[in-house]
């Protein structure tokens, strides 16, 4: 039975260790430190439910050690965490997350991972997650395509890594269209790939890019996490969470001098 829940919904991390020149607070790069940043914000809103829509990887050649960066902050962590692949870190003969050990990771830790889509069930929370992982990033990948029938008795969760578009016609690789969001059946469509913020709600179903969380590479207005609200009786709610700032990496990345 559907219960109220608090989701904090990110994307579009690209963890990269070679950022190291911006190595600040015990972290190696910019993205090391906002993604550290979003789990806080995981635990201080005493979220029921993480979800990373794609794109956590910056490409399928990252060192290990940011795998074991992840594995140390899902450690953090004692809700449901589930992850989609995006282009970035596709989900290919040679992908990350092939290295990916989710033993290792902890039994709190799913993954998307079935080119057909994949669901998980998490009964505890009243919801139930799908998402279909893309084996290549292309004008064929379709990533709404083959989401399952609404269970009523469950809040249903999508999770899509793609472009929303009007049509899928000319209108570039992974499209998701208004009239698939409509259709959907989900509650909430948790997207990711492009960088900042953008709400695409279609009918009764609540969709949101909640854009980058490393300011950095999401421009100046840029940095948030989406904090997801779902109530039974009063609805969906979202708000965006600062999790890392411009200013800030501005004025690290010069040394410290503010300007
Ligand atoms: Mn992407």
């Amino acid at each position: 039975m559907q219960k109220t829940l608090t989701i904090v919904h990110t994307s579009d991390v690209h963890l990269d260790s070679r950022d190291t020149d911006k190595a600040t607070d015990g972290f190696r790069s910019r993205a090391e430190r906002a993604f550290a940043g979003v789990v806080d914000a995981t635990r201080e809103v005493d979220a029921d439910l993480f979800l990373i829509a794609g794109d956590l990887f910056d490409n399928n050649r990252v060192d290990d050690s940011n795998i074991d960066f992840v594995y140390d902050q899902f450690a953090r962590l004692d809700c449901p965490v589930v992850m989609l692949p995006g282009n970035h870190d596709v989900h290919d003969e040679s992908s990350v997350w092939n290295r990916f050990d989710f033993d290792l990771a902890g039994d709190h830790v799913h993954g998307l991972m079935a080119h057909d889509g994949d669901c998980v069930t998490l009964d505890e929370i009243g919801a139930r997650v799908w998402g279909k992982a893309m084996a290549e990033h292309a004008p064929e990948n379709y990533p709404l395509t083959g989401a399952p029938e609404r269970h009523d008795r469950h809040w249903n969760i999508g999770m899509a890594h793609g472009q929303v578009c009007e049509r899928r016609v000319g209108q570039g690789s992974s499209p998701i269209t208004r009239a698939e969001i409509r259709a959907s059946g989900f509650d909430y469509l948790a997207l990711g790939h492009i960088h900042v913020w953008a709400e695409h709600s279609e009918g009764d179903t609540v969709a949101y890019y909640p854009g980058s969380p490393v300011a950095h590479f999401a421009g100046a207005n840029g940095g948030y996490v989406a904090v997801v609200n779902l109530c039974p009786d009063d609805g969906i709610n979202v708000q965006s969470r600062k999790v890392s700032s411009w200013e800030r990496a501005m004025e690290r990345s010069n040394g410290g001098f503010p300007f």
